[in-house]
């Protein structure tokens, strides 16, 4: 079994955040994805819409999702591949470089993000009471 790890925030979910997912899972046959607690979104300086639970209930719920597991710190990338026997680690390219560190554990993919699509885009629209197809 190929396993695949991701890390995100994944606030107000969005079409990114499912492609992301979605292509993550396809790189293996599991995937584990931790996400941002809210004290360690405080530290990335993003204040979030939908609480920690939120955001974890609504990524595991997702049909190729198959564990969620809490982002506490940046250090625990390379314990969490260890503990969950990952094979890939994989996140979008807006990170390139930033996990070649990890290329000593398992295999390192930087994948390109969807364009036209942010959660901060969204709360822009949404405060500007368009919708979002005139963003994409
Ligand atoms: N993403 C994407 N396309 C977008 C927006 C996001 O592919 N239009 C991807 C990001 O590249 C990331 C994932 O979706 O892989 C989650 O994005 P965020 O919630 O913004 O996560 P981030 O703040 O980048 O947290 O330790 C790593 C960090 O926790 C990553």
């Amino acid at each position: 079994m190929k396993k695949v790890i991701t890390y995100g925030t994944y606030d107000l979910f969005h079409i990114g955040h499912l492609n992301m997912l979605k292509r993550a899972r396809a790189l293996g046959d599991y995937l584990v994805v931790a996400i941002s607690t809210d004290e360690f979104n405080t530290g990335k300086h993003k204040q979030c819409v939908y609480p920690y639970s939120h955001r974890a209930q609504i990524v595991e719920a997702m049909k190729f999702v198959d564990k969620v597991i809490p982002e506490t710190s940046w250090e625990q990338k390379i314990e969490d591949i260890k503990k969950y026997s990952i094979d890939v680690f994989v996140i979008g390219d807006d990170w390139t470089g930033k996990f070649d560190f990890l290329k000593e554990y398992c295999e390192v993919v930087y994948l390109p993000r969807t364009k036209s699509i942010s959660t901060t885009a969204i709360k822009d629209t949404v405060q500007s009471g368009k919708s979002i197809s005139s963003i994409t």
